[in-house]
């Protein structure tokens, strides 16, 4: 059984995952206009991710009986004009996220909730990963990215990774 004020958390969640995949889409956009495919397809996977992200705390709220509350999509909007600040919004992002993950975890705690921590937990591994790879994203265009050849590399890098794994990694 959930509590009102945890399927409220939950269902806010399911909304924070879809505007991280419109973030990521428009990333994805901003890559693609620039001729880095590899970048673009990343973010078109991780956007993929964040969907599934979404629907993983839907189908928890549902699997407990109870309903989804929508609220209104706050996406942002950016217009990208250079390629470290959709990598830099990853970073501020995927930080948000996980703070929303800690919160509504904490208040399961409180709750004594165990099978929600116990959801949970899932998410809270899987922020470690996004942040790493945010980061790691970040710092390999710092060392690389001015230089055409590196760029050229790091953008045929990027559109192997998720080929592979499917998990950005
Ligand atoms: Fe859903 O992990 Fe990123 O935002």
């Amino acid at each position: 059984m959930l509590s009102k004020k945890m399927i409220s958390l939950l269902s806010e969640q399911v909304k924070n995952e879809f505007e991280s995949a419109y973030l990521y889409l428009i990333a994805a956009d901003y890559f693609h206009s620039e001729g880095l495919p590899g970048f673009a397809s990343w973010y078109i996977n991780h956007s993929k991710e964040e969907v599934e992200h979404a629907m993983i705390f839907y189908d928890y709220i549902h699997r407990n009986n109870e309903r989804v509350q929508f609220f209104n999509l706050e996406p942002t909007r950016t217009i990208y004009s250079s390629l470290t600040k959709p990598l830099e919004d990853t970073i501020v992002h995927e930080d948000f996220i996980t703070t929303c993950i800690n919160q509504i975890y904490e208040v399961a705690a409180k709750e004594k909730d165990y099978r929600t921590t116990n959801f949970l937990t899932w998410f809270i591994t899987e922020q470690q990963e996004e942040e790493e790879n945010a980061h790691a994203n970040m710092n390999k265009l710092n060392l690389f990215g001015n230089n055409p050849a590196g760029l050229y590399l790091l953008d045929k890098e990027m559109g192997n990774r998720y080929g592979k794994h499917n998990k950005g990694e």
